[in-house]
C-alpha cells in the first residue's frame, strides 16, 4: 500500500486536503469511533449521535465511490479505544509507505500525531485544512505589529481577499491617470450590525426546521448512544440533525428560503417558545465537514443580489462566517497552547449545578436557555453569550469549568472554536485578544431582548435585596455591579467602560455594600 489517509470525525468532506491526490488503486482510507474522543468531554447525547452516524454515512458514500477504507467501529471487539491505537494497529497490518492526515483541528490531537510520529519514526504526512479561508500563516501577519486584533480590521482583510459583497468602483480621480479600479464594499458600508438588534414580535412565529427521515444508520447510533452514555447530558430524543452532506444541503437550502430574510433583524432576539428564530443552524455540519463554509456564504451573496433578502441580512450572515468564525480559529492557533491557561480576573467558582439540570434555578433567562440546550444540542449566539456567559463571568465561575460546558453541550462544540468564544469572547478571560472589554451586562439587557423577565421569579427592576422581605432581586443586577466593583482596578481605565463606571461612582456606600452583601448571599445560597 502507498498511503493510509486517516480521516477525523470532523473531517467528513471528499474534498478534504488529505484525499487531494487519493490513488483508488494504490491508496486506503482508516475511519475510527473511539472512547477516547468519546470521553475527553461531557458530550450531549445529540452531539454523539450527530458524530457517528455522519462517520458511518460518510464511510458508505466512499465506498460506494470506490475508496478503499477501513472503518472501526466505537464496540468493535479489538477497537483499542484512541486515534494513535487503532492507528498504530492498521499501519502495522497494512504497512503502508506513509501516513497522510489533514491537520487535526484542535490542538491536544495535533500533539498526539507529532508524538505518535515521534514515537513510531514513521512517514507521517499533516496537510494544512484548506477548509478555511484564513491560513496560519496569514493570521500571524495579521496579528504582527498590532496593539489590537479587531475582528473589523480582520474582515475588511476576508472580504477583499473573498470579494465577496464588493465590487469596482473608479478610483478617485487622482491627478489624470483616474482610470484604475479598487474594490469597495457593496452598499457602501463594511457592517450593518447596527440593524440586527430587533426583538422578535409576538405575532411572529419563526418557521419550524426542517425535518428529514431518520436513517437506520442514525437509529442504531441511537442506540449505541443510548447504550453506551446513558447519564451523559442532554435529551436524544427527536434527533434532527443532517448527518451527511446531502442533509446538511436541505437543510441549509431550508434556511435561504426560509429564514435568511429574517436573519439580520432579529439575530439577536430571544424567546421562551423560540428554540432557533431564524438563524440558519448549520455551524455543526461547517464544523464536521458536511458544508463548506465559503459555499455557504456565496450562496447567501447570490440570495442577496437575486433581491431575496436584504443587504443587512446577507452582510449580517456572511460577517459571522468569514469574518468571526476565521478570526476565531486565527486566535486559537495563535495563542495556543497559553490560552488554555488564561484566567485574567482568577475566577475560582465552581460551576452551578443548574447547568447541568435547568429545574435547580427560578432564574428564567438561564432556566430557558439551558432548557433548550439539553434538549437541542444547541442555542444561538445570544443565548450562549449574554445569558449562560453573562452569568458565568459575573458569578466568578472557573474558566477550565466553564470550558467544559460549552465544550460538552452544544452539537457544534469542537474547542478551535469554543475556547475562545467561550474564554475569550463571553468571559473576557484572555484579558481582551478577543474582546474589547467583557460582554458583562445586568438584567437590562434581558429584559430588552427577550419576554424571559416578565415571567420570572426574580424582578429586573431590583439592584439589591438590602431592606425587602422578599430576596427577589435580580441576580444579573447586583452580581454586574459587584463585578464592576471587585475589578475595578483591572477595568476602570477600558475607554468603553466608561460610563459604567462613571455610574458606579455616583452609588452610595450603602448601596456599595448592599450589592456585595447581596452577591455574596447569593453565592452561598447557590452553593458555589
Ligand atoms: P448563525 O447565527 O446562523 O451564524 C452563521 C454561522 O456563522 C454559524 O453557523 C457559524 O459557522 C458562524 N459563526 C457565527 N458566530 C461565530 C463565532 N462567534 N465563532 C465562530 N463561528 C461563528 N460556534 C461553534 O461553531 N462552536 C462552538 O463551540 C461555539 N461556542 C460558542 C461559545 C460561546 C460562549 C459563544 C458566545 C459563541 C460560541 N459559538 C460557537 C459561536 C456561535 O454562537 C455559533 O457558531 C452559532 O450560535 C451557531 O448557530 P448557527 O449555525 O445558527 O449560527
Ligand atoms: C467529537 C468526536 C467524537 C465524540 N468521537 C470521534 C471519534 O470517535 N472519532 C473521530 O475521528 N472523531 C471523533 N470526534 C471528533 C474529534 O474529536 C475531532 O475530529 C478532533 O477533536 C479534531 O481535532
Ligand atoms: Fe433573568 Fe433577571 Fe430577567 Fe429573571 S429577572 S429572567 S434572572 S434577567
Amino acid at each position: 500500500m502507498r498511503n493510509l489517509i486517516f480521516i477525523l470525525g470532523d473531517q467528513l468532506s471528499a474534498n478534504v486536503s488529505s484525499l487531494q491526490d487519493f490513488d483508488k488503486n494504490l491508496d486506503a482510507i482508516l475511519m475510527a469511533e473511539v472512547w477516547d474522543e468519546a470521553k475527553y468531554a461531557p458530550h450531549h447525547q445529540k452531539k454523539l449521535v450527530l458524530i457517528f452516524s455522519a462517520m458511518r454515512h460518510f464511510k458508505n458514500y466512499l465506498q460506494e465511490n470506490g475508496y478503499k477504507i477501513f472503518y472501526t467501529k466505537l464496540d468493535d471487539k479489538d477497537n483499542r479505544g484512541s486515534f494513535d491505537g487503532e492507528l498504530l494497529k492498521f499501519y502495522q497490518q497494512l504497512k503502508p509507505k506513509k501516513i497522510i492526515v489533514t491537520e487535526p483541528s484542535e490542538y491536544r490531537v495535533l500533539k498526539l500525531f507529532n508524538d505518535f510520529q515521534e514515537k513510531n519514526k514513521m512517514s507521517l504526512e499533516i496537510r494544512n485544512d484548506d477548509r478555511f479561508i484564513c491560513s496560519h500563516h496569514e493570521f500571524a501577519n495579521f496579528v504582527k505589529d498590532k496593539k489590537t486584533l479587531l475582528l473589523e480590521n480582520f474582515y475588511h482583510q476576508m472580504r477583499k481577499k473573498t470579494k465577496i459583497l464588493m465590487e469596482e468602483s473608479p478610483k478617485k480621480p487622482r491627478a489624470k491617470t483616474a482610470t484604475k479600479q479598487e474594490l469597495k464594499p457593496v452598499g457602501g458600508k463594511w457592517n450593518y450590525d447596527k440593524e440586527n438588534r430587533q426583538t422578535i414580535p409576538v405575532e411572529i412565529q419563526p418557521p419550524k426546521i426542517l425535518k428529514l427521515k431518520t436513517s437506520q444508520i442514525t437509529l442504531e447510533v441511537i442506540s449505541m448512544v443510548k447504550k453506551n452514555f446513558p447519564k451523559n447530558f442532554g435529551e436524544i430524543d427527536n434527533f434532527n440533525f443532517a448527518t451527511s452532506a446531502f442533509e446538511a444541503n436541505l437543510h441549509f437550502v431550508d434556511f435561504l428560503e426560509n429564514r435568511l430574510k429574517n436573519f439580520g433583524n432579529y439575530q439577536d432576539a430571544m424567546r421562551h417558545d423560540v428554540d432557533f428564530g431564524f438563524h440558519s443552524i448549520i455551524s455543526m455540519y461547517i464544523n464536521i465537514g458536511l458544508l463548506d463554509a465559503l459555499t455557504c456564504a456565496k450562496k447567501v451573496e447570490e440570495e442577496y443580489f437575486k433581491g431575496n433578502c436584504d443587504l443587512a441580512s446577507a452582510e449580517g450572515f456572511i460577517r459571522q462566517i468569514i469574518g468571526w468564525r476565521e478570526y476565531i480559529r486565527g486566535i486559537y492557533w495563535h495563542f495556543m497552547p497559553k490560552y488554555r491557561e488564561l484566567n485574567y480576573f482568577n475566577h475560582q467558582r465552581k460551576l452551578p449545578d443548574f447547568y447541568w439540570d435547568e429545574n435547580k434555578t427560578k432564574m428564567n433567562c438561564l432556566n430557558i436557555a439551558i432548557k433548550q440546550t439539553r434538549q437541542n444540542a444547541y442555542s444561538h449566539h445570544i443565548q450562549r453569550l449574554m445569558i449562560t456567559g453573562n452569568f458565568a463571568l459575573l458569578a466568578e465561575i472557573n474558566p477550565d469549568a466553564i470550558d467544559e460546558w460549552y465544550l460538552g453541550v452544544y452539537a457544534d462544540a469542537f474547542e478551535w472554536v469554543e475556547m475562545p468564544n467561550t474564554r475569550g469572547m463571553a468571559i473576557y478571560a484572555d484579558g481582551g485578544i478577543v474582546a474589547s472589554k467583557p460582554y458583562c451586562s445586568s438584567g437590562n439587557y434581558i429584559n430588552k431582548m427577550s419576554n424571559f423577565c416578565k415571567n420570572c421569579y426574580f424582578d429586573v427592576k431590583k439592584t439589591t435585596n438590602e431592606n425587602s422581605l422578599v430576596k427577589n432581586a435580580c441576580p444579573f443586577n447586583f452580581l454586574y455591579w459587584n463585578f464592576l466593583i471587585k475589578n475595578e482596578k483591572l477595568l476602570k481605565n477600558n475607554a468603553r467602560l466608561f460610563y459604567p463606571y462613571a455610574n458606579l461612582k455616583r452609588k452610595s456606600e450603602q448601596e456599595i455594600l448592599a450589592i456585595k452583601k447581596s452577591a455574596d448571599e447569593f453565592f452561598n445560597e447557590i452553593k458555589i
